[in-house]
């Protein structure tokens, strides 16, 4: 039996600072996605892009916030999608749009947790920890809000009702290097499992993943990778629209996709922020679309045939 794979789209941009993620399914379109994880022996199927209802106009305290309408017409649109789509596969692909997209797919992804009786676990790949509430971020771009709400805190109560919440001890994030103090001081108070690229310096990435996919194979979770683009370094991954210096390699973030890969752990993948209007000939889509390979099963050789004895 070929496992299966289902492929929706949101291209969603109002999360961001700029423009441009709206075209991010697109490019993953034309860069083979699909056809890459089917030539892998998986079958794969594209539903297209997740539409929204019309919107309700809708203040927050916090004057910074914007786009919030907006925001929560998506969150209401992805859940049912998110949920449907993991029910009816083995390993979804949520293709961003910015990282407001999560606020949707988490919980969705978190509904069949629950009717599993599983904990859901995240791993969450980024530079930034994405953990503003709506009251705490000053730039008022939602896509640096996702975790605070699908965690459950206090402060993001004018997006929809959580009905499942993700545990905080449940997140692994990896990648991180742009934290600003309200995330730091959540970070603390909450105890979570955050990676720094210092740490990643010190140790590889490894040594975090593996200790991250033992936890969720002892608890017998299931697994959410988000993945967004700035996780990588801006050298090797310059569509997105908040890069910061000093991310993951090419070869870290593939040992991180074939690692997880083997842990046959993963039930489905966001892939976000990738902003091709500021992408180089499609590089980024293409990376983004050999990574999805690795984690979808591609390897340079095969392990049994890789070494003599
Ligand atoms: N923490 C900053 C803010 O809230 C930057 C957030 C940027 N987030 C993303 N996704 N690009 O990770 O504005
Ligand atoms: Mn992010
Ligand atoms: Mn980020
Ligand atoms: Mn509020």
């Amino acid at each position: 039996m070929h496992k299966s794979c289902l492929i929706l789209g949101a291209p969603i941009e109002t999360g961001a600072s700029q423009r441009g993620c709206i075209m991010g399914p697109a490019s993953l379109r034309t860069a083979g996605l699909s056809d890459t994880l089917a030539s892998l022996g998986w079958q794969v199927e594209d539903r297209g892009d997740v539409q929204i209802d019309a919107q309700t106009p809708v203040n927050d305290a916090n004057a910074a916030v914007h786009n919030l309408a907006e925001t929560i017409a998506w969150i209401n649109a992805l859940e049912p999608a998110a949920y449907e789509a993991t029910r009816n596969s083995d390993l979804p692909i949520f293709m961003g749009g910015d990282h407001s997209m999560s606020a949707g797919t988490v919980p969705g992804v978190a509904r069949v947790a629950a009717e599993e009786g599983r904990p859901l676990f995240v791993l969450w790949l980024d530079a930034h920890p994405d953990l503003h509430t709506l009251d705490t971020t000053e730039s008022g771009n939602l896509h640096g809000t996702p975790v605070a709400y699908f965690t459950g805190q206090a402060g993001c109560e004018a997006y929809p009702d959580l009905a499942h919440k993700v545990a905080p001890e449940n997140m692994c994030f990896i990648g991180i290097r742009s934290v600003d103090p309200a995330e730091e001081a959540r970070i603390k108070q909450l105890g979570m499992d955050v990676q720094d690229m210092r740490a990643i310096d010190e140790t590889g990435v490894l040594v975090p993943l593996r200790a991250f996919l033992d936890r969720v194979r002892a608890a017998n979770g299931r697994l959410h990778v988000s993945f967004d683009v700035d996780f990588l370094d801006p050298a090797i991954a310059p569509a997105v629209g908040t890069t910061v210096p000093g991310g993951a390699t090419f070869r870290e973030a593939h040992l991180i996709m074939e690692t997880l890969c083997d842990s046959g752990l993963v039930g489905s993948l966001d892939l976000v922020e990738l902003n091709p209007f500021l992408d180089e000939r499609g590089r980024t889509a293409k990376l983004l679309c050999d990574l999805t390979a690795s984690l979808f099963g591609r390897r340079v050789l095969d392990r049994m045939t890789r070494s003599f004895g």
